[in-house]
């Protein structure tokens, strides 16, 4: 170790005593690498402040010394923003031992926590007083409020309540100069300025350390439905969607699509699956209707399918009739990340289109994929109600490396040029991190990537926060 690293280790330390410092490799392990096991680097220390006026202090020093940092929550991050690089000159700077609820307000309903407070706790104490939080993913036992807010997360109930950055009402950040930033309002109307608060969802440790967030919460739920449909085709979901809209309104709250093969990946990959009690069709939705009153919301979705079918739009379907068969329907949807892990190496695309361009883009794609990469096993599942697809193609477990890039090269260009023809997005959900990083250059304009480096010189001029991320 050099001196000016065992001066910085030093300083650190009595800024947050010996519980708040790793330095031991297999203690910070876990945190040089990323949930896909995908991108691996190296750090002299991870830091992990207890509170603001700690984080605060600690993003001071790395000011003074130019010490990059790269802030981690609960590294479940699909796009390499929380792993440092293999320099070995990035802080990591944990945010889970910040894991304080610090108020509840039944009544404003808002929830305000320590940005390392774990989602599912989040849930958990809006329920303690008869609210919900309603953001819902499959990593929420172990990604953080503030990683949601810091990658504008989605998750299966966007298309009813939002994402992140519909949730937020108010931030707490530390800024790359270690100052604070106090915006933890709890109000729904405030035009005094510009938008700060929404410059640091999305902002991917970029911009600063968020510490601490208000949410919003919503009547909790006391009916649900739940549903598994087969289609012929992804023409007919989309159509089902329609109708599912238009009979149960604002009750529709998740409408997650899934192709034959992810179905098959997942029941292949993923202990104690097994299919649905339909008929086994290319296309599969998993749909949900809740409701916080009194309304039996079975009979509407069982009338509503029963039209779809009358319509010829599905061609079977199964209604909940149990809460074990509706966790048992929910883990094939939410088991299939982990079953492509297992299966092999899968390049990711996580995409959003015009919901009415959904089926064509689909059509193309696959052509277009098979004949750059014939043979190959597409993946198509994702968040129908929303236009979001994970559109994710899978190579061997035993791909050479060399391999694994130049086809992840090859078919990134052939599905984001797709996707680009039909006016959508390269990231829906996932970030930028560094996984899109230099893809970002050729898919947004030059007007926009000026004005977000405008944005991110004006906040970080010694681009310490995250360096090589998104940007
Ligand atoms: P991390 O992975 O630790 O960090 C992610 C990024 O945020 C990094 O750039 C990091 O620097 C930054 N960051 C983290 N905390 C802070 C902070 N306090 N201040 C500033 N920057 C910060 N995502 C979805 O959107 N929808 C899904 O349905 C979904 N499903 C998933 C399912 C599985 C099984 C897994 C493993 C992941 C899934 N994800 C999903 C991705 C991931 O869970 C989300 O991106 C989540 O929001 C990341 O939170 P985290 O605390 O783990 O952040
Ligand atoms: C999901 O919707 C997540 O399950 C993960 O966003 C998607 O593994 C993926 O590609
Ligand atoms: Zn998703």
């Amino acid at each position: 170790m050099d001196q000016s690293t065992e001066r910085l280790l030093n300083k650190l330390h009595a800024l947050v005593g010996p519980a708040g410092l790793l330095t031991d490799a297999d203690a910070q392990a876990p945190y040089l690498t990323d949930w896909l096991g995908k991108w691996k680097g190296a750090t002299p220390v991870v830091v992990r402040p207890a509170n603001t006026t700690e984080t605060a202090a600690v993003v001071r020093l790395c000011s003074e010394t130019r010490t990059p940092v790269v802030t981690q929550g609960g590294n479940t991050g699909m796009s390499g923003g929380a792993t440092p690089d293999a320099s070995g000159a990035q802080v990591v700077l944990s945010t889970t031992r910040m894991n304080r609820v610090r108020a509840i307000d039944p009544i404003n309903n808002t929830l305000t926590v320590d940005a390392g407070v774990i989602l599912a706790n989040a849930h958990d104490a809006a329920r303690s007083v008869d609210r919900f939080f309603p953001l819902s993913l499959g990593a929420q036992g172990s990604c953080t409020v503030g990683g949601n807010v810091a990658t504008n997360a989605g998750g299966i109930a966007v298309l009813r309540y939002g994402n992140m950055r519909d949730l937020v009402l108010g931030l707490e950040v530390v800024l790359p100069d270690g100052r604070v930033w106090n915006g933890l309002r709890g109000l729904r109307k405030d035009n005094t300025g510009y938008d700060l608060r929404g410059l640091f969802v999305g902002s991917e440790g970029t911009l600063g350390v968020i510490t601490g967030v208000v949410l919003k919460l919503f009547a909790q739920p006391r009916r649900h439905a739940t549903a598994w449909v087969g289609a012929e085709s992804l023409e007919q979901l989309v159509s089902l969607l329609g109708m599912v809209r238009t009979r149960c309104g604002e009750r529709l709250t998740a409408f997650e699509m899934m192709t034959a093969p992810s179905l098959a990946l997942v029941m292949a990959h993923v202990a104690d699956t097994r299919a649905p009690l339909v008929q086994a069709m290319p296309f599969n939705a998993l749909i949900e209707l809740s409701d916080a009153g009194d309304a039996s919301l079975s009979e509407l979705l069982e009338a509503t399918l029963a039209e779809a079918m009358g319509d010829g739009l599905i061609v079977d379907a199964t209604l909940s009739a149990s809460e074990a068969q509706t966790q048992a329907l929910w883990k094939l949807r939410e088991g299939i990340s982990q079953a492509q892990v297992r299966a092999g190496k899968a390049i990711k695309h996580d995409i959003a289109l015009p919901i009415s361009s959904l089926a064509d883009f689909v059509a193309q794609a696959e052509h277009d994929v098979l004949a750059s990469a014939p043979g190959t096993h597409i993946v198509n599942f994702g968040h129908l109600g929303d236009g979001n697809l994970h559109y994710n193609v899978m190579m061997p477990l035993d791909i050479e490396p060399a391999t694994l890039s130049a086809r992840t090269h090859q078919l990134n260009g052939v599905v984001h040029q797709l996707v680009t023809r039909f006016g959508g997005s390269i990231s829906a959900e996932h970030g930028v991190g560094q996984l899109r990083r230099d893809e970002l250059r050729i898919y947004k304009s030059p007007v926009e990537m000026e004005l977000m480096l405008r944005i991110k010189q004006a906040m970080d001029p010694n681009h310490l926060m995250n360096p090589g991320k998104l940007l």
